[in-house]
C-alpha cells in the first residue's frame, strides 16, 4: 500500500497542474452530486487503484478557491508558507489546551498574540486567543460583555434584566445568532442605521442607547464592524467609543474581514481608535491568506478571558501555570492548532511581508475600480478604501449573472445588496493575483455576456 503522504503529493500535484489549465472546476449541481461523484461508503475495503481514482475525482471536482478565478467570498488564494504550517499542524495533531499536550506549539500561539497586542498597544494587560471563526470570536466578545456587566449571570443564569446589544444593519449575521446563544435574545439586538457609505450612524446609536437607558434596559455591548461583509465599510470607532465610555458599554470591533489592516501603515487608519475598544477580532484566513480557519480575538484586559472562559478540570490541567494552559482562556476544550499556519507565514515573510499582503489587495481593488470608472457599461455601487468592488454590468441583474457564470464554470463571484440596490460583489482578497488577473475577470465577464445575451438575442 502506498504511503498516504506519497498519495497526497501525487494528488496535490495533479490538482496544481489542473488548476493552471482550469481555474474553475467543472460545475456539479447539487441535484447530480451523488450520481456524478463516487461518494458511497461500502461495507468492505476497496483496492488502492479504485481508492486513488475516487479521491482524485473528488479533489478535481471540488470548487477551486485558490485560483485566479475565485472572487466569491471573503477568502481566497493559497499561501504556500501558511499551507506548510497547516499541514504540519495536522501531522503533529496537538490540542492547544495544555502545555503538556502542545508544548512548544503553545509558544507559537503566544508569540502571535503578543505581537498583535503590541500593535494595538494592549501589551500591558491584554490577552488573546484563537477561535473557530469570526462568528465565534463575536460570540466570545458578547459573553465577555455580558459577564462584565453582571458577573452573576454565568453562575445563576439570566436574570430578569433586559440586556441590549447594538450593531449596524450592515453587520455580520452572527450577532443575532450569538444573542440567542448567550441568553440575551434576538429581540434585544438593536440594528443601527448606516450612512450612505455603510458606516454605523453614530447619532442613531446615541439615540437608541439613550432611549434604552430611559426605559430601564441595560446596554451591554456595541459591536462595530471593520469591513462589513458587503461593502467592506469601517464603522467609526473613536466617536462610538465615547458613547460606550459614557454608558459603560463593552465595545467590540469585529474585524473578521478587514481587521488585518492593522498590519498596514497605509491602511491602519481605517481602524483608527481600535485601542479604545474592549475587544477586537480578525480572521487571518481572510486578508492574511492563511488556510481556513484562523480567527483571533484580543482583549484589552485578559482578566475577562479568564472570567468568562476558564473552568477547573483536574483530568486536564495537570502541569504548568494558567499562562501556558491556553484552554483556560478558550471557548473550546479540544482545539486544533490554528496558530502554526499563521506563524510559518509570519516567520517567513516578516511583519513587512504581512503589510505587503494587505496593501496588495487594496491595489488590486483600485485597479478594478479604475476599470469600472473608465467603462460606461459598468455602474459602481462600492466605496473607496475597500477590497469589495461592487458594480453592475449593462444593467443585467447581478444574481442572474453570478449564477450563470457559476453554472457555466466561467468564474466564481457573488452578489450583495445595499439599500435598494443589488450588485456584483467582486472581492480582491487573493494577494497572489496580479493586475492581469483582475483585468481577465472583466474580460471573462464581458465575453460571457456577449455570447450569452447579445449573440443569443441576435440569433
Ligand atoms: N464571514 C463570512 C462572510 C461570507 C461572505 O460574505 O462571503
Amino acid at each position: 500500500m502506498k504511503n498516504s503522504l506519497t498519495l497526497f503529493n501525487e494528488i496535490a500535484n495533479k490538482l496544481l497542474v489542473d488548476e493552471e489549465e482550469n481555474p474553475v472546476a467543472e460545475f456539479v449541481s447539487s441535484e447530480e452530486l451523488f450520481k456524478k461523484i463516487d461518494l458511497e461508503l461500502s461495507e468492505n475495503s476497496i483496492d488502492e487503484v479504485r481508492f486513488k481514482s475516487a479521491l482524485e475525482n473528488l479533489v478535481l471536482k471540488t470548487p477551486r478557491t485558490a485560483t485566479n478565478a475565485f472572487f466569491n467570498q471573503l477568502f481566497g488564494g493559497r499561501n504556500d508558507r501558511a499551507v506548510l504550517g497547516d499541514l504540519l499542524a495536522v501531522m503533529l495533531n496537538n490540542s492547544t489546551y495544555t502545555y503538556k499536550a502542545a508544548g512548544v506549539q503553545i509558544g507559537v500561539e503566544k508569540v502571535i498574540i503578543n505581537k498583535v497586542l503590541q500593535l494595538i498597544d494592549w501589551n500591558k494587560d491584554g490577552g488573546g486567543t484563537f477561535a473557530t471563526g469570526g462568528s465565534m470570536t463575536n460570540f466570545m466578545s458578547m459573553l465577555m460583555a455580558r459577564d462584565a456587566f453582571n458577573d452573576e449571570i454565568r453562575v445563576e443564569g439570566m436574570t430578569q434584566e433586559n440586556l441590549i446589544v447594538y450593531t449596524s444593519i450592515e453587520s455580520h449575521y452572527s450577532i443575532p445568532k450569538n444573542a440567542a446563544f448567550s441568553g440575551i435574545g434576538r429581540e434585544n439586538v438593536r440594528y443601527i442605521a448606516v450612512d450612505e457609505e455603510g458606516r454605523m450612524d453614530v447619532n442613531d446609536l446615541k439615540q437608541q442607547v439613550e432611549k434604552d437607558v430611559q426605559e430601564g434596559n441595560k446596554p451591554v455591548l456595541v459591536n462595530l464592524t471593520a469591513g462589513t461583509t458587503v461593502l467592506g465599510a469601517f464603522d467609526p470607532i473613536v466617536e462610538v467609543s465615547e458613547i460606550c465610555l459614557k454608558h459603560n458599554i463593552w465595545l467590540h470591533v469585529d474585524g473578521a474581514y478587514c481587521g488585518s489592516v492593522i498590519f498596514s501603515e497605509k491602511y491602519k487608519h481605517l481602524i483608527g481608535g481600535v485601542e479604545l475598544a474592549d475587544s477586537f477580532s480578525f480572521n487571518a484566513h481572510k486578508m492574511i491568506g492563511t488556510p481556513l480557519t484562523c480567527s483571533l480575538i484580543f482583549v484589552k484586559n485578559k482578566k475577562h478571558l479568564y472570567d468568562s472562559f476558564s473552568n477547573e478540570a483536574k483530568y486536564l490541567y495537570q502541569t504548568d501555570e494558567d499562562e501556558f494552559n491556553l484552554g483556560k482562556t478558550s471557548l473550546q476544550c479540544g482545539r486544533r492548532n490554528d496558530a502554526l499556519k499563521f506563524w510559518t507565514l509570519w516567520k517567513s515573510v516578516g511583519t513587512k511581508g504581512l503589510e505587503t499582503i494587505v496593501d496588495k489587495q487594496f491595489e488590486l481593488a483600485d485597479i478594478a475600480r479604475d476599470y469600472i470608472k473608465n467603462n460606461d457599461d459598468y455602474i459602481s455601487y462600492g466605496i473607496e478604501d475597500s477590497i469589495s468592488v461592487c458594480f453592475n454590468y449593462k444593467g443585467i441583474p447581478a444574481q442572474e449573472l453570478c449564477t450563470s457564470l457559476y453554472e457555466e464554470s466561467k468564474t466564481l463571484v457573488g452578489y450583495g445588496t445595499f439599500n435598494e440596490d443589488e450588485f456584483i460583489r467582486f472581492v480582491t482578497i487573493n494577494a497572489q493575483n496580479e493586475k492581469e488577473d483582475i483585468l481577465n475577470f472583466f474580460k471573462t465577464l464581458e465575453k460571457f455576456v456577449h455570447s450569452k445575451y447579445e449573440i443569443a438575442q441576435l440569433s
